[in-house]
């Protein structure tokens, strides 16, 4: 197998906690993904990342983690872990683990020690602070800088026992690990190290780029409408990043076959991650990066902009000649972080739903890069409809809810409208096997309400219909396993300035292939000329393969067809 060979795969993200609840206390856990294993090879993907399954007291559902080397009761035991890993490898899949290392749980026994007094050896493994020049500790704005937490309030949090502030980017239950410390890198190279002795095949890095930060900590410039300053530029892409990524590769990676990497990192440029992931700088193999997810809001996260094709394509062909000579892209629409992808980008409507599900596919998975199928998206899951705040769990929802409403005064209704179109929990709620109970996923009470649509949407009513987007997404994913100009073909994006289709070309030596898309509700025809002798490779609507003919090729409502030329 060559170092790149995840050039030709395809990642499926299972979160856990929704996944498949096999002991019916209404969690999902590992024995309910051993349950499904066929499901996921019968895709043909060919990774799985498993979201935080670790001890953690799941306060952020699993990203705040109190023992990294064992597995959370919830969800198993070690040996269940270790049956699920000889089960995917005896179906020709790796799986990778999340690695989340920016910060731990504040009940880790290391943040425990580190707490327990100002001279304790652990008191530098995390970012401790005093309370500002001539400020009472406690106090409001006697925070050590003006920075806010990514879930509402302030990102220090004050800490009685030694009268100091510790920073949290994240939950107070997150507090941020000092990667400035040595011994702190030591320990989580240990642990990798540890994982991947077992026979694990590499990890998803959950906000790594933000593990560097500037050592000085100052305030950030502060948004209008927004109560903190945005500390980012003192901690995204920081300092050190390089060289801690280099030395983690160096301490862990080096030597082993087969590894994939895929670092989370939110506000990473096209020039950043041309650093990253070029393979002579032995960082990491590819990067989430965020420019299309956030394409359709403000500088303030929480307005909803409407999503303009042109700007979402002008992202895409960016990262795609950005990363074509050297780098790898990763791609996806949606992951436990995003809403569903039908619902954000496509068309959930009834009738509309099923074409846009796989249109959707089609455009991403036959551009350059490897594609990540979250849990769902293969059978074209939507967004729940929230009745009020009191259906959502995740604290980013809750968090936000509250500074916005209770802190900041905003209306309630418009607060709801955002997190019903925004909200993590879209993604979180069970996936949907079968139309019995609560889709097939617990005999128990699901932790998160299972969306009212599940007999209509369910894997079992898939599995056995040739035209589903489960078997859409098993063909997309075959093509790239048997097509080399997908994996290896250059990227050339038509039409940039087309409101409605997405098209583009993958050229490899004499073999030349056309991807369009209709992101419309509207038939659409597009000047695209001399493909009207061309093989229709893929079309997502049966029987449809809206003919280019000369002059032009006409597309259906949501429509998207592949021809192949030689
Ligand atoms: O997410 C990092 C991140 O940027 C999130 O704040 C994300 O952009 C936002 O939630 C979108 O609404 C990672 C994990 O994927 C997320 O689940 C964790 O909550 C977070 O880090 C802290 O570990």
């Amino acid at each position: 197998m060559t170092d790149l060979w995840w050039k030709s795969a395809v990642v499926y993200q299972i979160y856990p906690r929704s996944f498949a609840d096999a002991d019916g206390d209404g969690m999902g856990d590992l024995r309910g993904v051993i349950d499904h294993l066929d499901h996921l090879a019968g895709l043909g993907v060919d990774v799985l990342w498993l979201s935080p399954i670790y001890p953690s007291p799941q306060d952020d559902n699993g990203y705040d983690i109190s023992d990294y080397q064992d597995i959370e009761p919830i969800f198993g035991t070690l040996e269940i872990f270790d049956e699920l890993l000889a089960g995917t490898h005896a179906r020709g899949m790796k799986l990778i683990m999340d690695l989340v290392v920016n910060h731990s749980s504040d009940e880790h026994p290391w943040f425990a020690e580190s707490r327990s007094d100002k001279t304790n050896p652990k008191r530098d493994w995390y970012w401790w602070r005093p309370a500002r020049e001539g400020m009472e500790p406690g106090t409001p704005g006697a925070e050590p800088t003006n920075w806010g937490s990514a879930f509402g309030g302030p990102a220090w949090e004050y800490d009685e026992k030694t009268g100091e502030y510790y920073l949290h980017l994240f939950s107070r239950k997150q507090p941020d690990l000092n990667w400035e410390n040595p011994e702190v890198r030591e320990a989580v190279y240990e642990m990798m190290n540890w994982w991947l002795d077992r026979g694990v095949d590499g990890f998803r890095m959950d906000v790594i780029n933000m593990i560097s930060k500037d050592t000085s900590l100052p305030d950030g410039r502060v948004q209008p409408g927004s109560s903190y300053g945005d500390g980012a530029p003192s901690f995204i892409n920081g300092p050190r990043i390089h060289e801690f990524l280099q030395e983690m590769h160096a301490k862990v990676f080096a030597g082993r076959d087969a590894m994939l990497t895929v670092g989370e990192m939110p506000g990473v440029t096209v020039e950043e991650a041309k650093l990253f992931t070029d393979p002579d700088r032995h960082e990491v193999d590819m990067v989430f990066q965020f420019d299309h997810v956030w394409a359709d809001r403000g500088d303030d996260p929480w307005l909803l902009v409407p999503m303009q094709l042109t700007k979402l394509k002008a992202i895409f062909n960016r990262w795609q000649t950005g990363l074509a000579e050297a780098g790898w892209n990763s791609l996806y629409w949606n992951n436990h972080d995003q809403p569903r992808a039908v619902s954000r980008y496509g068309d959930d409507s009834p009738e509309h739903r099923v074409a846009s599900a796989k249109m959707l596919g089609t455009v991403l998975h036959l551009q350059r890069g490897t594609p990540y199928v979250y849990q769902g998206e293969e059978l074209g899951m939507t967004n729940f409809p929230f009745r009020s705040i009191a259906d959502f769990r995740d604290i980013e929802a809750l968090g936000h809810y509250a500074q916005a409403v209770d802190r900041e005064g905003r209306s309630p209704e418009e607060v709801l409208t955002v997190l019903r179109a925004r909200g993590r929990d879209n993604a979180r709620t069970p996936m949907q096997w079968d139309s019995s109970d609560h889709a097939g996923f617990t005999i128990g009470t699901p932790w998160l309400a299972v969306n009212p649509n599940y007999p209509e949407i369910n894997a079992a009513a898939q599995h056995d219909d040739p035209d589903s987007v489960y078997h859409y997404y098993r063909k997309l994913i075959e093509l790239r396993h048997t097509e080399p100009a997908v994996v290896d073909g250059d990227f050339t994006m038509l039409l940039p300035h087309h409101e409605q289709l997405y098209a583009y070309t993958r050229r490899l030596g004499g073999t030349e292939l056309l991807v369009v898309g209709n992101f419309s509700g509207e038939p659409v025809t597009a000047e695209i000329d001399g493909w009207s002798d061309a093989a229709l490779v893929l079309s997502n609507l049966p029987g449809e393969d809206g003919l280019p003919a000369d002059g032009g090729l006409t597309l259906k409502p949501w429509q998207a067809v592949v021809y192949r030329r030689s």
